[in-house]
C-alpha cells in the first residue's frame, strides 16, 4: 500500500504508470461510463472499484467477469472508458477480452501488477500497483492494492470533473493512514487463528454484505473456497431474504461484513434474521456486534475505504482455516497461478 501511495496521489499520478492514463482533461470529461473487466480476485476488486468510481467521480460504473463479457458479444461504446485488470497481467479471459475491445476501437486501461505483462503491454496506459511478487496462487496483496488503485484513480476523475476537493483530501488522508491501520490488523492474527479454529470444521459457509461490503463477502468466500476447499456463498446482504435464508441453520455459519456506515441498522437486522433461524455468526465490523457469536473488530477510517480494511483480516481467516485443515496453502488443487488458456 505504502508504494501505491507514496508520491502517487497528487496531480503526477496520472503519468507515472504503465505510461499513464493516457487520457487528458477533455477525455476524462467526455468519459459517459467505466466497465471494468476482470477475473477472480481481480474482478472482486474491481467491483470495489467500480463503486469508488461512482462515489467519488459520480461516473456510473461496473464490473464484469472478463470471461463472461468476452464471449457475449457486448455492444462497445466510444463514450465508454474500459479497464481491464490483472495481477499477473497474463489472464487469457482478461487479454482476450483486451484485444476485443481494442479491436472494436474502445480505450483500454490496465490495472496490473506484473510489469512488462501482457495485459500492461496491450493497454493503451493505465497503473501498475505495485503489489511485488504474489509468491502463492492466490491473490492477496494485490487486492488490497488494486483497490488502492482505483481509489486514486476514482480521485482523480473527480479531480478532472471538478468534484469536491474537501472530498478528495478526507480520502486521501484515510488512504495515508492505511499502512499502520493494516498493521494493527495483522497484529490480531493470533486471535484470527484462534476464530479459524472455531470454524474450520463447517462443511460450508455463507458470507453476507451490503453494498461497498458485497464484493468484500464474495472476495473472502473465493479466498476460502481457494484454499480451504469449503463450499462458501456469498450474497448481498438484502438478498438473504429471496432465498438463502431456507439454507441458514446451525451448521452453517455466516461471516457478516457490519461496517459502521449509513446501513449499519439494515446490517443488524440481516443478523437478527441469522440468529432467529439458530445460525451462528462471525462479525468482521467496527464494534463488537452482540448479536454475533464472534466479531473481528477493524479500524476504522473513512466508509468508502471500509473494503480495505475488512477484507484483510478475512484473508487471515480463509489462511488460518485451511493451515488448521491441513491444506496445502502455496499450492491449491486445481488451480493455476495465471489461467493462461
Ligand atoms: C485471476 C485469478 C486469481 C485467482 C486464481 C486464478 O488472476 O482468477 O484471482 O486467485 O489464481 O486467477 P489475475 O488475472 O489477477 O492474475
Amino acid at each position: 500500500v505504502d508504494r501505491v501511495l507514496r508520491g502517487r496521489i497528487d496531480d503526477r499520478f496520472s503519468t507515472v504508470h504503465l505510461g499513464g492514463l493516457n487520457l487528458d482533461a477533455r477525455e476524462a470529461r467526455g468519459v459517459r461510463r467505466i466497465k471494468i473487466l476482470g477475473c477472480g480476485t481481480s474482478y472482486h476488486a474491481g467491483l470495489i472499484g467500480a463503486g469508488l468510481i461512482e462515489e467519488l467521480a459520480r461516473i456510473p460504473a461496473d464490473a464484469e467477469p472478463a470471461s463472461e463479457f468476452r464471449y457475449r458479444n457486448p455492444v462497445v461504446d466510444p463514450d465508454t472508458l474500459y479497464v481491464a485488470v490483472s495481477q499477473s497481467g497474463e489472464t487469457y479471459d482478461v487479454l482476450a477480452a483486451v484485444q476485443e475491445l481494442k479491436r472494436k476501437g474502445a480505450r483500454v486501461l490496465g490495472v496490473v501488477n506484473v510489469v512488462g505483462s501482457a495485459i500492461a503491454r496491450e493497454a493503451d496506459g493505465g497503473m501498475y500497483v505495485h503489489a511485488g511478487p504474489e509468491v502463492c496462487v492466490v491473490s492477496t496483496k494485490c487486492f488490497t492494492n488494486t483497490v488502492v488503485a482505483f481509489a486514486l484513480l476514482a480521485l482523480h476523475l473527480g479531480r478532472i470533473r471538478d468534484l469536491s476537493v474537501a472530498d478528495g483530501k478526507r480520502i486521501i488522508d484515510g488512504l495515508r493512514k492505511l499502512p499502520e491501520q493494516i498493521g494493527r490488523i495483522l497484529e490480531t492474527e493470533a486471535e484470527i487463528k484462534k476464530l479459524a479454529e472455531v470454524y474450520a470444521g463447517a462443511q460450508s459457509m455463507m458470507f453476507i454484505g451490503r453494498v461497498r461490503g458485497y464484493p468484500v463477502a464474495l472476495e473472502a468466500s473465493l479466498k476460502l473456497k481457494e484454499i480451504s476447499y469449503i463450499h462458501a456463498e456469498a450474497y448481498p446482504a438484502s438478498e438473504l431474504k429471496h432465498g438463502p435464508l431456507a439454507l441458514i441453520e446451525p451448521a452453517l455459519p455466516t461471516v457478516a461484513i457490519v461496517p459502521d456506515d449509513d446501513l449499519l441498522e439494515k446490517n443488524r437486522a440481516a443478523l437478527e434474521e441469522i440468529k432467529a433461524r439458530s445460525g451462528r455468526i462471525l462479525a468482521i465490523a467496527h464494534r463488537e456486534q452482540e448479536r454475533a457469536d464472534h466479531t473481528i473488530v477493524v479500524p476504522k477510517n473513512e466508509n468508502e475505504l471500509d473494503p480495505i480494511l475488512m477484507g484483510i483480516p478475512l484473508q487471515l481467516f480463509a489462511y488460518h482455516t485451511a493451515l488448521a485443515m491441513g491444506r496445502d496453502i502455496d499450492k491449491p488443487r486445481n488451480l493455476a497461478k495465471s489461467v493462461t488458456v
